[in-house]
């Protein structure tokens, strides 16, 4: 922070649940400066990559800045009186089973509880569903079986305080970078023991003293085995469970149908007997353990059994709600928790309570409600199903992108274009659920305009505040949900002028008749006034009225919210199958993250930084499967499944489970030509959570080749490449890139409509192999250029990628496009540091010249020094170099 900018605004991270605290300084210009915030209990000024690059998320390219109905610009009163109309209308034709609304965790709480609060009490419809439903629902299912609440017991701080981390199905080296930087800092003063559970090798894997890389879907065998192995080894908490459980013998019972011996646990799991071993070994001496885990067991056919069987071994062991132990859920989104708080679950009501007489009696008295919701709405999948099927009518979409991220993405697509009444309500103005057929597309406020409350995964409450104008015409969502209700006749009840009120009634609903029954309750927040919540400081609840607690976790006493106020053991099913398999799919799609993008890219995208480390959708194979399918590494591969395609760059890998397919969430049709992964999803869900299996579809793969591959880029707009081209867009720093696959070469003057005929045009060509480099110079500087050939360019790409713009020596043109590299030093190749934004060449160039670990390397070339996501890549290449890696 510079001296000149004395006043940064203190805000919260938008993307993961880690919940990382940020200092916003405006620089009058719509941009800022982003630094971490040392005080944020979250990550004391720590940042990932994606935290980082956040001020080159700003812009407001692409936005939708104004309300439109049917293509056209409209005023809020129109927009808003045509929402409160179609909804009325379909009520009164058809019933509050016909209308719905599907809301996200990257929304405020704020936002969330107006939104939930309109359906369920007004509207008297439960069909509120949320992007949760793919992501925590199965945690919450878990939670409410075992403890009677959906309560996270644990704290952040456990994680530094135990001295055995386990994470299953949780790549939080990529997904949680800055919580999993604090495990690992603690790690190397304590000598914390980590083992990572994941089918494949990952770089949160990487850095494990013990991985095992169990076959799909097993975990529940897995933890069944480690109850039986506990029992067997006296390893067992007696007391605790006499005194605060029921269900032990049954579950126990039920473990040992499921893992009658050591080798059956071996087998259904497909991992060495012996690893499993030294995991039970590990487990059982250890006390303070904390168990992690995230989308490899709440992603699943059987996720809630998943969290069940986990929850089992920490309940039989007392290790709960203690420092350094419990099972911890480590929560994607940035407001997941929040979601959760207000009841945004179609099977919840309202600040964690569910559809029974007594809480529909309490929250309709508390709202005032005149037409509450009596029973549970559809869930994510079954709505959008119901949507296909023309019975729910009219749909509200907010904050998330349900065209893309949903299983049977196709479908969902195609079943969205049937609505009566289609609203959405989004930052920007085109993504795959937009253009499904939204009529009418509400403008809204995004992070550094909005302002409210998100809740992180240690269950603390942090305020996400404005620090940049509202552009446009956008407005907050709360605000539009508001003015819709008022429109039907509601005004008291969502009468709120700030998020502050919104906030308070939220807080004053938590503590509503409650007197310690319920596990959320914040009524000490209930009175802020606005002065106090705008200096609200990073809160973790429960924060009861009057009650000053000295700790924050929960049930190391018991103390339970279910009706004895014991835990309860879970009797565990043997594996779902998921989807049968078939021979014409005879592999197992696994779908999830990369380290430098969040989800459909709607802001990482903007990052040329982010777009450097993995700019292409692939495909993750082992190489005995490529073998038998014929793909090569760095070719190209079509991915099928009974429900759709995807066509994506091979990555031959000995890290990934032969057998499975790992494939990247992160592509569109907004950024790529045929990469909607979730198109492949099959539907099958949790029979407790309706979660989507989203990690083991039936799939199948095979090779297709292309004549020429290359890229393009121009500061200006980049065309149209033909329809049968594989591409996929990255930004890059001046400008647009393209990386593409074809048959024949592109056409030019297509590919670069603001090519002007005073520009200066370099050109190579060798017909025979199909080579084509064209550098464009406008001015003296690089104003675009396009790489054709037979073979991947990625060197020119990186090395190009920062010429945009910048003036080139003759010597540099000529071996750039002769040559098809860079005159000045190695081929960069893609970048491994995108803090800092070193490239592998640069990294191989410092080894070889002498750097011995990680540290060395930092020093020499900054890589690595900042968020540490790349560590784990830089020691693999230190590794490769057989120089001995000591950090
Ligand atoms: N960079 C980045 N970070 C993010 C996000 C992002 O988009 N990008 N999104 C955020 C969100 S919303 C979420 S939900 C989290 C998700 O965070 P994670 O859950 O850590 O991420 P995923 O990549 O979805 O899946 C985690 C791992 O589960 C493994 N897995 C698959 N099947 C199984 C199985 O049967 N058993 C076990 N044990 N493991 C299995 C996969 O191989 C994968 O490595 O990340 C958050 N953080
Ligand atoms: N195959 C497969 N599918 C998955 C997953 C997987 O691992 N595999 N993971 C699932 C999980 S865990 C998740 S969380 C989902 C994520 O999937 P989505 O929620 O569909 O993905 P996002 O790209 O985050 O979409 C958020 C949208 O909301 C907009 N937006 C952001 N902030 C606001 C706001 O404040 N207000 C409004 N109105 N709009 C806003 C953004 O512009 C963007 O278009 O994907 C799920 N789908
Ligand atoms: S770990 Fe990264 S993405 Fe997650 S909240 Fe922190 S800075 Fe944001
Ligand atoms: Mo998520």
């Amino acid at each position: 922070m510079r001296a000149a900018d004395p006043n940064p605004v203190r805000t919260t991270c938008p993307y993961c649940g880690v919940g990382c605290g940020v200092l916003a300084t405006p620089d009058r210009a719509g941009g800022a400066a982003i630094a971490g915030d040392p005080e944020h209990p979250s990550n004391f000024g720590r940042l990932c990559s994606k935290g980082s690059a956040l001020g080159e998320t700003l812009s407001l390219e692409g936005r939708l800045l104004h309300p439109e109905i049917d293509g056209r610009r409209a005023s809020w009163d129109d927009a808003l009186d045509e929402v409160a109309d179609g909804f009325r209308r379909t009520l009164e034709a058809h019933g509050p089973g016909a209308v719905a609304i599907y809301l996200s965790g990257q929304l405020l709480t704020e936002d969330y509880y107006a939104a939930n609060k309109l359906f369920k009490g007004f509207l008297g419809s439960a069909n509120v569903d949320t992007n949760s439903r793919l992501c925590m629902s199965s945690s919450v299912a878990g939670h409410k079986r075992a403890f009677g609440s959906d309560t996270v017991p644990g704290t952040y701080r456990d994680l530094e305080t135990a001295d055995l981390l386990v994470l299953v199905g949780s790549n939080a080296a990529w997904c949680h970078p800055v919580l999993y930087q604090r495990m690992l800092a603690a790690r190397a003063a304590r000598g914390t023991k980590l083992v990572v559970i994941d089918p494949r090798a990952t770089a949160t894997s990487e850095e494990a003293d013990l991985h095992l890389p169990i076959a799909a879907g097993a975990d529940t065998v897995l933890f069944s085995g480690l109850l039986v192995a506990l029992a067997e080894r006296g390893a067992l908490d007696r007391a605790y469970v006499a005194d605060h459980t029921d269900g032990f013998e049954a579950a126990l019972a039920r473990a040992y149908e499921l893992a009658p011996s050591l080798d059956a646990v071996a087998a259904a799991c497909g991992l060495e007997a012996a690893a499993v071993t030294a995991f039970y070994d590990l487990f059982a001496a250890t006390r303070r353990t904390v168990t992690l885990y995230s989308q490899g067991v709440n992603q699943s056919a059987q996720g809630t059994d998943k969290v069940g069987a986990i929850l089992n071994v920490h309940l039989a062991t007392g290790r709960i709600g203690r420092e350094g132990m419990g099972p911890f859920s480590l929560t994607g989104q940035p407001n997941a928790m929040g979601g959760r708080e207000v009841g945004g679950l179609a099977n919840t009501l309202a600040a964690h309570m569910d559809f029974d007489a007594a809480s529909i009696d309490r929250v309709q008295r508390f709202w005032g409600a005149p037409r509450m919701a009596r029973a549970p709405g559809l869930k994510a999948v079954q709505m959008f199903e119901a949507i296909g099927r023309g019975e729910i009518k009219a749909l509200w979409v907010m904050g998330t992108n349900p065209a893309a991220s949903l299983p049977r993405a196709d479908a969902v697509r195609d079943a969205l274009g049937r609505l009566d009444l289609f609203v959405v309500s989004e930052n920007i103005a085109s993504n795959d659920t937009v253009n499904a057929g939204a009529r009418i597309r509400l403008p809204a406020a995004a992070w550094g305009e909005k302002d409210g409350v998100v809740t992180n995964s240690e269950r603390r409450i942090s305020r996400q505040r404005a620090f940049l104008a509202l552009p446009g015409q956008a407005r907050p969502d709360w605000w539009a949900v508001a003015q819709v209700a008022k429109r039907l006749g509601f005004e008291d009840a969502f009468g709120w002028r700030t998020p502050g009120e919104v906030f308070r009634e939220h807080a004053a609903l938590s503590a509503f008749e409650n007197d310690g029954a319920r596990d959320f309750d914040i009524g000490a927040l209930s009175d802020l006034d606005t002065r106090d919540y705008d200096q609200l400081r990073p809160t973790q609840w429960p924060a009861r009225p009057g009650a000053a607690r000295s700790d924050t976790r929960f049930f190391a006493d018991g103390g339970y919210f279910t009706p004895t106020r014991r835990g309860r053991f879970v009797e565990v099913a043997p594996i779902a199958s998921g989807s049968a398999h078939d021979d014409a799919h005879p592999l197992r799609l696994n779908t999830g993250r990369i380290r430098d993008q969040w989800h459909t890219m709607t802001r990482t995208g903007k990052s040329p930084r982010l777009a450097s480390h993995l700019p292409e959708p692939f495909v993750e194979i082992h190489p005995a499967d490529a073998r038998a399918a014929g793909v090569v590494d760095g070719g190209f591969a079509r991915v099928t499944s009974p429900h759709g395609a995807a066509t994506l760059r091979v990555r031959v890998t000995d890290g990934a489970r032969t057998g499975a397919l790992f494939a990247p969430i992160h592509w569109t049709d907004e950024t790529a030509s045929h990469a909607r992964v979730g198109a492949l999803v099959h539907a099958v869900t949790d029979p407790f959570s309706g979660q989507p299996d989203a990690k083991a579809t039936p799939a199948a793969i095979a090779p297709v080749s292309f004549a020429l591959q290359g890229f393009a880029m121009a500061r200006g707009d980049l065309g149209a490449l033909d329809p049968a081209a594989w591409w996929a867009k990255a930004t890059a720093p001046m400008g647009h890139g393209l990386l593409f696959a074809l048959q024949a070469e592109p056409e030019v003057a297509a590919l670069f409509p603001d090519m002007e005929p005073t520009d200066e045009i370099v050109e190579y060509v060798d017909a025979g192999r199909g080579v084509r480099r064209i550098a464009m110079f406008r001015d003296g500087e690089l104003d675009a250029c396009l790489f054709v050939g037979p073979m991947r360019q990625d060197g020119a790409w990186t090395y190009l990628r920062d010429k945009l713009g910048a003036r080139l020596s003759e010597g540099q043109v000529r071996s750039l496009l002769l040559a098809g590299r860079a005159s000045d030093g190695v081929a960069a190749g893609p970048m491994v540091c995108a803090c800092h934004g070193v490239a592998k060449g640069v990294i191989d160039r410092a080894i070889a010249g002498g750097c011995h670990d990680t540290a060395a390397v930092g020093a020499a070339t900054k890589a690595g020094t900042n968020c540490g996501s790349c560590l784990p890549e830089i020691r693999r290449m230190l590794a490769a170099q057989r120089i001995p890696a000591t950090a």
